[in-house]
This record gives C-alpha cells, structure tokens and sequence, in this order.
C-alpha cells in the first residue's frame, strides 16, 4: 500500500509482515533486572520498535519509560564501537580502535604478568548492576586464583540476604518472599514497585482490588503511601525503632504466634525484654510516626492471615546501623507466625537471582576453589560478618586497599559495568581507579569511568545476544539474538569465555560456551537449551517439584541454632549485638546535634524515579526529557524558612562538599527531611557522602541517613540555568 509519495504505508506504520520485511522477535529488556520480554520489531537487522510481549507471566504486554526507550539505549550515539586500548595519559580520553584478539591477548599477558608478581589475588573481577555475566565471572576469577570478586550488590541485595542469613538462615529472597497475589495485608516496607519494579505494582493494585490491606512505611509520600490504609511517615534510619515498636505492641497484645516462637525460635525472652522499652511513646519520639498510628498498624499486621511482608532489597539496609534495621523488620516475619506460610513470605530458594526453587549447581559452577586455597577477600578484616555470610568481596573496601596497599596490593581490576559513581565519595573511588597498574572495563557506553581504562571493550546490549532469564514462577526463556551487533560489540558472557580461554586453559567447562554453561549449572532440573530454542517467546518450565511451605519442620532452620535467631548466635560469635539492637544513624540529629546545628536537614539519598536507573539513562534524550535537571525535594515549610522557591536553583551541603540542584517545593518529603537521586550528572549526591560512611556489620553505605543543609544559590552564581 503505497501513499501519495510513493512511501509504504505498511512499512511506515512498521507492520510486520513478509510484504514488509519487518519481523518480531522475542527478547528481554535488561536496562533493570526485572527483565521484562520484549517484541522487537526488526527490519534490516535493526530494531526499528519495541513493544512489551503479550500474554507472559513477567510483564504481560507492558513496559515502564524505559523499556519503551529502548532504541535510544540500544542506538545511544555514546554505544562503544570496537575494543580500544589508552594511548595517552589515563583519563586522557586518547584512544586506539584495537581487534578483540589484540585486546584480548593484551589482557591476559598483563593479567598473568601481575599474577606471577603480586599473585592472583592482586586482581579483581568486578561486575557492576548488570547480572548476566556474573557466574561466569566469579568462575573466572577463582579458576584464576583471586579471591576478589566482587559487585554491585556490595550496596544493594547482599546486605538484606545477611540480615536474613543471620535470622532465618534464608536470603528470604525477593521481596522477602512475599505472596503478594494470595495475601490479605500487605506490609510494605519502605519500597515503590511502582516505579522500581512496576509490573509489580500492577500486582499490588491487582490484591487491593480483591480487598487486602495495605500498610505502607516510608519517608517518602509515594504511591504506595498514597494508596495505604496505613502509611507510617518514619525519619529516614530509624525502621529498626520502628519494627520494635510494632514488636512491643504485638507482644504486649498477646497478637503474636505463640506455638511457633516457641518451638522454633531463639532467644525470644531477650527479643521480648528489649522490646519493652520501645513503647509507642518512646517509638513516636525516636520515629516520629504518631503512636496511634504506630499501634494501629501493628494491629493490623498481626491480626489479619495471612499477611505478607514486601521488602525492598536496599532501602533499608541503606544506613550505618541497616542490617539490624532490617533484622529488626524482618524479624516480625516471624513473630506473626507469617514465616513459609500460604500469603504469608514463603521462602523459595534462588537461582540466576530469582526465586525460583529450581536445583541447580550454580555455586559449584562459580566457586572453582575453596576461600581457604585463596588469600583474604577486599574487605575481609573490616567486614568479616560480610565475608561469612557473602561469597564475594567487599567493594566499598577497594578505595581503602588500592590507596593503602594493606593487607596487600590490588593492582588491576577487570570491571563489567563498573560505575565509580556507585560508591558513596566517588572522587575517592576514582583516585583509586586512576592509582591501578592496569584496569579494564567492558561497557556499552563511554562512561566516566570506562575513560579512566587502559582498554575497554564493547559489550552489547540484550537486543544483541542471547540470553537466559528464569521469572520467579519459572517462566524461562532463551532469547534470539534479535539485530545486528552494534559495532563490533559483543556478549559478556563470551568475552569472559575468550578471555578464560587465554587465563586459565584447564576450564573445559567454560571452553565450551554459555549454552553449555547453563545446562550444566542447570542439569539437576534438566533444564535444555534446545528446548527453549523451540519456544522462542518462553515457556514455563513444568514437572519440576515446587518449593514448600514450612520447611523447618522437617529440618529445622539452616542456623547454627536451627531456629530463628533472634538473638544472633553469629553475631555474638563476632563481639556485635546479638539482638536487633537499634542505634542512630552515625549522623542523625540525635546522634550528632552539634552536627545537627549547622545541618539541620536529614538526606536521603537514591529514592528511585522511574524513568532514571543508577548511571544508565541519563544519556537516554526521551527519559531526560521527563526530568531534565537535577533535583532535591524539600517541605513547603523547610523551603519557607530558607526563602526557597519552587524550581530554584539551591546549594545543598554537607561537610564533604556542596552541589547545585533545583528545589521541588513539595509534600513528597515530611519537614525535616530532603530526597535526592543519585548519580545526576554534574550533581552526584553521593559525593555528599564520606567514603567511610558504613554499616559495621555489612560494609554497606549509609546513602540514606545523613545530615545537610539547603540554601538559596548565592546570588553571585544564581540566575536560570
Ligand atoms: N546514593 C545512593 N547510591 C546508590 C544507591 C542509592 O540508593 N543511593 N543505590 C545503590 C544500589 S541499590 C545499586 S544496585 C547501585 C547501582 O550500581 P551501578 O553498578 O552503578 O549501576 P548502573 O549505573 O545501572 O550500571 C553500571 C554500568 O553498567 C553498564 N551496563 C549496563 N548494561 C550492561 C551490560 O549488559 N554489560 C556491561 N558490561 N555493562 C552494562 C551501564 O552502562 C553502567 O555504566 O548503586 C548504589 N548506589
Ligand atoms: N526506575 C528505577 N528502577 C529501579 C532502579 C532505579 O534506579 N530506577 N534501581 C533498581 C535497584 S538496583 C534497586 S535496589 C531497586 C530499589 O527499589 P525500591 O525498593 O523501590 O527502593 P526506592 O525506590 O529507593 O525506595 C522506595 C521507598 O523507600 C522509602 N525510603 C526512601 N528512603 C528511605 C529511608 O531512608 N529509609 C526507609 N526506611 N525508607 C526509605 C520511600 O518511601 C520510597 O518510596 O530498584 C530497582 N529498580
Ligand atoms: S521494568 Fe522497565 S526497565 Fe525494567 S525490564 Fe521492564 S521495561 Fe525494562
Ligand atoms: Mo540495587
């Protein structure tokens, strides 16, 4: 069908068809992990348009902002071309285009030039966000012999697994478990699906719909908030004060489960002891959530069955004292008799991320060689409740040992993805990037950190490779490659594969490729690859057993007391509290009032917004459209007392350093209390925030608890921007 000027119609309106040479094909988008599958519409080889795929049990036919920006991800003119190896001053920005074969080769003879003088463990495998690559990375790394391994969830998930570990023996997994879809009451703490995970959030409007409750905790008046039938507005570090608090009310209420604390807990007459002084006076005080409301909502919880707890993988255990905040929260799992029930948070083990209860062998597959066969981790003597309950070093702890060269050198890193504007004081991480004999990093894009590498490689995005992805409710999927690589782009799990190849030749397994990787990880559940191939779209992996409920009857829990703790036998192993003790964030206007006086306002920092993930969108002109500046959020009444209006342009200060963003003069934030995201260009928030700004017990960075101040922009530099 051809229009007055000889155009295809057809082809314009981009149907597909053979007359139109525009075919679908089934992939994933993987700019979150959420992975949602996406219908790439292809013509030529390129993706020409992307629609979330129909009738699956991941997204069903949807996508967020950024799924449906994905060509401007995909053809992002920043998108890497080909290997290139520094031929100027580190961070000089000077390149050479180089083949992967030299760059490959260049890599290994520096990598094993470096393991014969400092040994293996002076090199480090770094993964960033991106999940794809990781067991293949880990194998890579130990196969070497280095122990460091490491990644992003040096901030992120690893820190509510340990506080899970350390209760329950369990991860307790996404969520924490959380049988949204066949729960009654919804507790949800401190996380907005809607914006972080929003096919999610269609199931929580999907449970209101058939009548559950809703309560919402968080500082922030967000969808969840606005939705609730309870929201508790708490001070941002304080959800340990607060799940004591409901504790005490439960407990003195007599709403708690009896029969299973005590079969099957530890330590609950001391929990019991400690929870006393959490009164809801005390509670209100410390919170700042009102004490009715605090009362109600731990009504609420305890008495409607089943209830499910939704956790967030980050938000809580994003401050000084985060893993007990987050034992304390998740300890009322337990409590309420919610743990492993029906709609209550049923624990499922994980593989590749996911809840799935799939058997697999992926830790054998990952961990090559014992710790004891390897030297110490990054992070080991500072976090060694970290190393017992991790399989990966420390991150936050590089900056420390590559500037300080103790216990012993680290003098490369490999980085997949790896974004120095993750770490609190990125400045310090970046000095110590630029300190590194030798660093690579493999990225889609030029970002800043990748300008500080001696080579980078080009990896592709989802659209290019294939690629595994298993949904929680074992929808498994294989993509196709579904357009032509950008450049001379590749896989990450084949670069890794090459690049075993030349380091450590004795790995058959590796040698053999993704494909085979899998099915080995995977033989237990009998999981094959051609089978997927056969169902492009995905197809639900049936006939495998499913995960029950209520497991430690049969075996107990998987801790050293084989009970739920809540009196860590761990932690008192390691001279820590064995309670969820709660303690003030190291800056708080309680812990720090002579601080307090000169800044006044409590920070929090990295509350998602939907259309920005970390350090990848910004570049994305569609999705900077939405919100083209940087921003913080202040109360009406905190903006009236500084003489602050709405969109101007503020200072916003900490004693480590001032940026410059604009006010948004909203209820969002209570007074008191400021948000920012992190990573914006140009004013990072995180370069607020001292690098040893850490959880003692995780490593993990307090980036949402911290004192500042907020100022009318000296008139000087002032004006529009
Ligand atoms: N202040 C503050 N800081 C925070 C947080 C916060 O809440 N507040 N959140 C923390 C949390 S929870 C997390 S998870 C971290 C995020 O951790 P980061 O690792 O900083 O996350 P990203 O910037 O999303 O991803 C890192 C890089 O991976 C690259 N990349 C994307 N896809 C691929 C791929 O397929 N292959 C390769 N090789 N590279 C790819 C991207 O281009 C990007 O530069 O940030 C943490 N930092
Ligand atoms: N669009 C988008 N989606 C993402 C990401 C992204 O960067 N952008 N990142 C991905 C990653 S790595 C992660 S870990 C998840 C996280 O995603 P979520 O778990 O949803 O976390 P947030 O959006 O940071 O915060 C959610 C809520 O936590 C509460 N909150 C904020 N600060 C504090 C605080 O200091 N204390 C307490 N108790 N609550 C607080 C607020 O009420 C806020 O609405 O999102 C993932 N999805
Ligand atoms: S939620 Fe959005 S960014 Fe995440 S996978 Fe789905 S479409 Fe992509
Ligand atoms: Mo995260």
């Amino acid at each position: 069908m051809l229009s007055r000027h000889g155009r295809d119609l057809r082809v314009d309106a981009k149907i597909p068809g053979e007359d139109t040479g525009i075919a679908i094909r089934k992939t994933l988008c993987s700019i979150c992990e959420y992975k949602c599958l996406v219908d790439a519409y292809v013509k030529d080889g390129r993706l020409i348009k992307v629609e979330g795929s129909p009738g699956n049990p991941v997204n069903d036919g949807t996508l967020c902002s950024k799924g449906a920006a994905s060509r401007q991800w995909v053809y992002n003119p920043d998108r890497l071309q080909t290997p290139l190896l520094r031929i100027g001053e580190r961070g000089e920005g000077r390149w050479a285009p180089i083949s992967w074969d030299e760059a490959l080769d260049r890599i290994a003879a520096r990598l094993g030039a470096l393991k014969i003088e400092s040994g293996p463990e002076s090199v480090v495998f770094f993964a960033g966000y991106p999940k794809v690559m990781r067991p293949f990375l880990k194998r890579l790394a130990h196969t070497f012999g280095s122990p460091n391994y490491c990644t992003e969830s040096s901030t992120c998930f690893a820190g509510t697994t340990i506080a899970g570990l350390l209760t329950y023996g369990y991860g307790l997994g996404q969520q924490g478990g959380a049988e949204i879809d066949q729960t009654r009451c919804i507790l949800n703490w401190s996380t907005n699906l809607f914006y972080s995970q929003a096919p999610l959030g269609n199931r929580i409007l999907d449970a209101l719909d058939r009548g559950a409750k809703l309560i919402d905790v968080g500082p922030l008046r967000s969808l969840p908030a606005e939705r609730a039938d309870i929201h508790l507005r708490l001070r941002p570090g304080t959800c340990g004060a607060l799940a004591m608090g409901m504790a005490h009310v439960i407990i003195e209420e007599g709403l708690h489960d009896r029969a299973f604390v005590e079969a099957w807990t530890q330590g609950f007459e001391q929990y019991r002891d400690y929870a006393r002084q959490f009164t809801p006076d005390v509670t209100e005080r410390i919170t700042g959530v009102p004490r009715e409301t605090i009362v109600a909502a731990a009504r609420l919880y305890a008495t409607t069955k089943p209830a499910a707890l939704v956790t967030s993988a980050c938000t809580t255990i994003h401050h000084t004292n985060g893993v007990q905040n987050h034992r304390a929260v998740t300890a009322l799992i337990g409590l309420t008799g919610n743990f492993d029930r029906p709609g209550g948070n049923h624990i499922v083990p994980s593989s590749y991320y996911r809840p799935t209860g799939l058997a697999h062998r992926e830790h054998a597959f990952e961990q090559t060689r014992p710790w004891a066969e390897m030297a110490p981790r990054v992070g080991q003597d500072r976090f060694p409740v970290w190393c017992r309950t991790v399989p990966q070093g420390q991150a936050m702890a590089l900056p420390e040992q590559i500037l300080g060269g103790a216990p012993y050198p680290i003098r490369a890193i490999v980085g997949f993805g790896l974004n120095h504007r993750m770490w609190p004081a990125p400045d310090h991480m970046r000095e110590a990037l630029r300190a590194l004999d030798f660093f690579v990093d493999v990225e889609l894009f030029m970002t800043e950190s990748a300008k500080l590498a001696d080579i980078v490689l080009p990896a592709c995005s989802t659209f290019e490779r294939n690629e595994f992805s298993i949904s929680p409710n074992r929808y498994a999927i294989w993509t196709e490659q579904a357009i032509a690589p950008v450049g001379q782009s590749r896989p990450d799990v084949d670069i890794i594969i090459d690049l075993a190849k030349r380091l450590t030749p004795e790995d058959e397994l590796m040698a053999q490729g993704h494909a085979a990787c899998l099915e080995w990880i995977f033989a237990p559940a009998g999981l094959s690859i051609a089978e997927l191939e056969n169902h492009p779209g995905g197809m639900f992996l049936a006939g495998r057993p499913e995960t029950p409920y209520e497991k430690y009857r049969k075996t107990g829990f998987p801790t050293p007391s084989k009970k739920m703790e809540f009196t860590s036998t761990v932690l008192a192993e390691h001279g820590l509290d064995a309670l969820p003790v709660y303690r003030e964030p190291m800056q708080s206007p309680v812990s720090t009032p002579e601080l307090a006086r000169d800044f006044p306002l409590i920070l929090t920092t990295g509350s998602r917004l939907p259309m920005y993930i970390h350090g990848r969108t910004f570049r994305v002109p569609w999705l900077r459209r939405l919100h083209p500046d940087p921003t913080l959020d202040i109360n009406p009444a905190d903006a009236d007392a500084r003489g602050i209006a709405h969109l101007q342009w503020v200072e916003i200060a900490t004693p480590r350093r001032a940026l410059q963003v604009r006010a948004n003069v909203t209820e969002y934030v209570a007074p008191g209390v400021v948000n920012m995201i992190h990573g914006y260009p140009g004013a990072d928030a995180n370069e607020l925030i001292d690098p040893d700004y850490l959880d003692p017990v995780s490593g993990h960075p307090g980036y949402r608890s911290l004192m500042c101040e907020v100022r009318p922009r000296p008139a000087a530099n002032g004006g529009s921007r």
